[in-house]
């Protein structure tokens, strides 16, 4: 038994676990972390009662295999199922770090994503419900949630007869052939939400996310990241950049993200979390992160600024210049690049629901061109839109601009179909 060699092992059953009988044979295991739902025999559930103690290799050999409870060879079968669905966990290995909340509101009704099923690369959509990393208004919390149930309220479903939707509702100049082929082939698949705790550490909401970002990009996938407050995109930058080398991160916002202060440095020396303020200072610092493109960049709190050597910032009242050009050159071809978008980009007219808006910023239609000229033919290994906060918004209409954004976003992924 290759899984049972290492006497090291201790396997142990997850105590996150709900049971149901539901006939003699036959129970309901519902995993209460990813409400994943599960049927086993109920030899299964006594074998999972038997590993409520932590048990040993010998412990295993001695009390089931020799006295003939089960064979070599349904125990590894067995053992296999059960810690792959994470019900039965070792507890001397490095257990998954995280779990996503499986759900029935998938964005756009796509299919949802199987990590271990996966044999082509896919858009991974993920929610991040984390706002605590700014300190007034954690209400961006909520839209992973908000968007889904919007999206579901409205009978929105690319899942099937995609050919027959026009995507010119969003900008009836671009060409979303690729969007559309994405779907068509099913390369876009929803995973569901990060499971929180309420009570966990941001640091080790953090170390999730950093995980989550590495083990996805690792296996080629592109992930798009539904936040969330700002602060999420360093752990999953972090993790990006364990993948990739000479990252190339394409940031919308009003903000800098750069704000330092003598009590950040304080709690910063003691290893304290980012915020959502901040998490460009701290992705400056990360090696395989070559360059940080800023745009959008306006309003009094912007008026400071430091350590350009990896930031390039293009004002907001620049950026009509760029769409004019028609041309945005400074990525080298096939770089990898990140995309991180702060809905607080798009004037607040547009789009109200955030918690640190800046009057002054592009329209909608000027944010579409804008975005034409700079993704055009980019190498996008990852996207995040974040600081889209419901609790401000009016109407949906952020939420509506966020799908659009998601969408257009999308349309600009280059994969082999
Ligand atoms: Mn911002």
């Amino acid at each position: 038994m290759e899984m049972l060699v290492d006497k090291q092992l201790l396997f142990k059953t997850n105590t996150c676990l709900k049971y149901r009988k539901k006939s003699e044979q036959y129970y309901q295991i519902e995993h209460l972390l990813n409400g994943k739902v599960f049927m086993v025999g109920s030899q299964v559930v006594s074998l999972l009662k038997w590993f409520m103690i932590p048990r040993s290799i010998d412990e295993i050999e001695r009390d089931l295999i020799d006295v003939g409870k089960i064979s070599r060879e349904d125990l590894r079968e067995t053992m296999k199922m059960l810690m792959g669905k994470d019900i039965l966990v070792d507890l001397t290995q490095e257990n998954e770090a995280y779990h996503i909340g499986s759900l029935n509101n998938r964005i756009f009704n796509v299919e949802e994503f199987f990590p271990e099923k996966a044999t082509d690369n896919q858009i991974v959509v993920i929610g991040i419900p984390f706002g605590k990393g700014n300190n007034t208004s954690s209400g961006s919390a909520k839209f992973p949630f908000s968007i889904r149930d919007f999206l579901k309220n409205h009978l929105v479903d690319f899942s099937q007869n995609v050919e027959n939707v026009d995507f010119r509702f969003i900008n009836s100049k671009a060409d979303f052939s690729n969007l559309k082929n994405l779907f068509i082939n099913k390369r876009v698949k929803d995973w569901g939400n990060l499971f929180i705790y309420p009570q966990e550490s941001n640091q080790t909401t953090y170390q999730k996310i950093y995980q989550l970002s590495k083990d996805l990009t690792v296996k080629g996938h592109i992930p798009l990241f539904l936040g969330g407050d700002h602060s999420i995109s360093y752990p999953i930058i972090k993790g990006l950049a364990e993948n990739y080398q000479n990252l190339h991160i394409i940031h919308f916002d009003a903000h800098t993200d750069t704000y330092e202060s003598p009590i950040n440095k304080y709690f910063e020396e003691k290893n304290a979390a980012h915020h959502h303020g901040n998490f460009v200072s701290h992705c400056l610092k990360l090696k395989n992160v070559e360059h940080f493109h800023q745009f959008g960049i306006r309003g009094i709190m912007n008026a400071r600024y430091e350590n350009l050597s990896k930031r390039h910032i293009y004002w907001n009242d620049a950026l009509q210049e760029i769409i004019d050009r028609g041309s945005f050159d400074s990525i080298p071809e096939g770089s990898p690049v990140y995309i991180t978008f702060d809905i607080d980009f798009l004037d607040p007219a547009f789009a109200p629901g955030t918690a640190t808006p800046i009057a002054g910023g592009l329209s909608l239609n000027e944010t579409y061109k804008l975005l034409d000229v700079i993704l055009h033919q980019k190498n996008i290994v990852g996207i995040d839109l974040v600081e889209v906060n419901p609790d401000f918004d009016r109407d949906a209409q952020t939420i509506q601009i966020a799908t659009d954004l998601i969408l257009t976003l999308m349309n600009f992924v280059e994969m082999e179909l």
